[in-house]
């Protein structure tokens, strides 16, 4: 699939990004997105959403959706989001994405969707037991980024090809209402040493929220003592200490993974963390990263538990955050009704 935008998008620049209410936040979902969202809004227009529409694709529990929203919107806000510099909000909360989505899959061909290897890792062995929603995920995606036109998008390297199709879609529809550059194609921010963290006990699997294994993720909630635990826990290998050079990291992904947590966590690249802890064995290294991640994410922690204690904040910030992501929507809406061409009276 190829971009036939040929003209630069003249819009304003935006940012868009989400996180599932689906459990707690753990640190590849802090390196690969938060902090990223964070550093953003200094300099552009963000809008960060809970996609608790994306969270009941998979086991929705009516019983616990609400209060983990909170728990994301706790945690945007404990990372150091500003509610008065970036709109944060509940996806639910604004009806442009559902909408979007249903004329977007119009857009959409089977053969593309067909290809997204998240919803084949997602549905597992039976994907005819799958719900339809979680096929259509990627789609709502789409949405979520053009209801705002947002032509940013911070995120973990897994969701790499969910923007490209995003980027398919937006061009199909210029293309065929004849639109051009009604929609932009967002570009994916998904650079740094932070995109992909990887399980702690299988340097293969990308660490996530639903490992069954709590020993396979650092939590934003995790005090200090479970961090050092974790990080002493954590799969190594029988290929002697670290190595001096990136390129002896090769064939040892859990250990290739632990330096490029250190990389991030201390701004910083791995040849630099290479160069301090090369020769020199876990006993020594495991320490001094579960030091520098307790040091980062405790503040965070802290904050995050205040949050939490205070609802009534909470609410409130969503509630405003989805007022102000309605306002950029709705004329958004408009225009692509009126390019749709529906009967109005
Ligand atoms: N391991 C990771 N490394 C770097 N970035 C990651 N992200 C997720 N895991 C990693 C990024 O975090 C953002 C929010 O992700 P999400 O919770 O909406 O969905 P996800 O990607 O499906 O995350 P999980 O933890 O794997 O959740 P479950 O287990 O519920 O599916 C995204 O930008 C994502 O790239």
């Amino acid at each position: 699939m190829t971009d036939h935008q040929t003209q630069p998008y003249a819009g304003p620049e935006r940012v868009f990004s989400g996180v599932q209410p689906t459990g707690a936040l753990h640190l590849g979902n802090y390196l690969g997105a938060l902090k990223k969202f964070v550093a953003l809004q200094e300099d552009h227009e963000c809008l960060y959403c809970v996609v608790d529409l994306h969270a009941i694709t998979v086991n929705p529990d009516p019983a616990t959706l609400a209060q983990q929203t909170r728990e994301i919107a706790a945690a945007y806000l404990a990372c150091g989001l500003d509610p008065e510099k970036s709109i944060v909000f509940a996806q639910s909360s604004v009806p442009a994405h559902t909408e979007l989505t249903w004329y977007l899959n119009c857009v959409s061909r089977m053969g593309w969707m067909e290809r997204m290897t998240q919803f084949k890792d997602k549905a597992g062995k039976d994907a005819q037991r799958a719900s339809v929603g979680l096929f259509d995920y990627p789609v709502l995606m789409a949405a979520d980024i053009l209801a705002y036109k947002a032509t940013h998008v911070p995120v973990g390297d897994d969701q790499k090809q969910h923007l490209e199709l995003t980027r398919d879609i937006a061009d199909k529809f210029n293309r065929d209402f004849d639109t051009p550059n009604f929609f932009p194609l967002p570009e994916p921010l998904i650079k740094g040493p932070g995109a992909r963290i990887m399980s702690l006990k299988d340097g293969t699997k990308k660490m996530s929220k639903s490992d069954p294994s709590d020993l396979s993720r650092i939590n934003l909630i995790d005090d200090a003592d479970a961090i050092v635990k974790k990080f002493k826990k954590a799969k190594t290998d029988v290929l002697g200490d670290m190595p001096e050079t990136e390129a002896g990291l090769k064939d040892r992904p859990e250990v290739d993974n632990l330096v490029g947590i250190y990389a991030a966590l201390a701004g910083t690249d791995k040849q630099a963390v290479l160069t301090e802890y090369g020769g020199k064995g876990f006993g020594t290294f495991k320490p001094a990263l579960a030091d520098l991640a307790v040091a980062h994410l405790s503040p965070i922690t802290t904050r995050m538990r205040n949050y939490l204690d205070d609802r009534g904040e909470i609410d409130r910030v969503l509630k405003d955050g989805a007022a102000r992501a309605d306002t950029i929507a709705r004329p958004i809406m408009d225009d692509v009704r009126k390019i749709i061409g529906f009967w109005r009276s």
